[in-house]
């Protein structure tokens, strides 16, 4: 018999099916805070090392194949590109940091643009801090975990390209990972292992977003006559 959890279940992933099947567009890149638009709509962001697949899992998430551009070369991403989602929320994503082969001066104009969004934005409801499935948390990683937890910024770990370990790593590096966590207050405490190639777990990451975005379609009342 289908329990009430089910059920639950079952609404919070037609939630993120649907928030996701709205059409996806590029808005604008920025260099600058002064180029974000404006903080009118719920945020996620795709913050990450360079390489982890923040542009490839954006693309997954939405269907596309080439709305983020991806690159094998470390360093692709060099602004903050915004996406709109339908007309309920925006994707934002991050340059990658820990890149080692760029200049000193595009590092640090990189690291202190993603500094000012992630610290800064007071509409960004949820970072999503992609961790590569083969390397678990490093020290860089542990940093802005730290940054964002001073600054209570929600954030839920999210691996990418698990179609590279065996499901008893991923099991290991799940409970590795979980105990990691109990330190971090403001990360969230269960941890999402997607693969973009394998389009493996991007239903249950779209169902968190919807979820943090409060999208409920199937809940969704429009106003009647008189606008009540
Ligand atoms: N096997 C596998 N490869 C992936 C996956 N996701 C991304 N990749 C590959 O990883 C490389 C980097 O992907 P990107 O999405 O460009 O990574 P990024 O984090 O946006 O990189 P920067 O913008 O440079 O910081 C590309 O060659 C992708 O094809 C995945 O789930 N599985
Ligand atoms: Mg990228």
């Amino acid at each position: 018999m289908p329990t009430d959890q089910d059920d639950q279940q079952k609404r919070r992933l037609e939630a993120g099916r649907r928030l996701f099947a709205q059409p996806c567009q590029f808005l604008l890149s920025a260099v600058r805070v002064d180029d974000f638009p404006p903080p009118d709509l719920p945020e996620f962001a795709f913050c990450g090392r360079s390489n982890v697949g923040k542009s490839s899992l954006i693309n997954a998430l939405t269907g596309h194949k080439s709305l983020a551009r991806t690159s094998n070369t470390p360093g692709r991403t060099q602004q903050i590109n915004f996406f709109q989602l339908g007309t309920q929320c925006r994707l934002v994503d991050l340059p990658g940091y820990g890149y080692a082969k760029a200049s000193k001066s595009k590092i640090h104009s990189w690291t202190k643009l993603i500094d000012l969004y992630l610290r800064g934005r007071p509409n960004l409801r949820r970072a999503c801090m992609l961790i590569d499935a083969r390397h678990g948390l490093k020290p860089v990683d542990l940093d802005i975990m730290s940054a964002l937890d001073v600054a209570a910024v929600s954030y839920q770990i999210v691996f990418t390209k698990t179609d590279k370990i065996k499901p008893p790593e991923l099991a290991a590096l799940e409970e590795r990972t979980g105990t990691a966590l109990r330190k971090h207050p403001a990360a969230f405490p269960t941890t999402i292992a997607t693969s973009a190639t394998k389009q493996t777990g991007l239903e249950l990451l779209r169902a968190e977003l919807a979820q943090v975005a409060e999208f409920d379609p199937i809940g969704y009342n429009p106003p009647d006559a008189n606008g009540m």
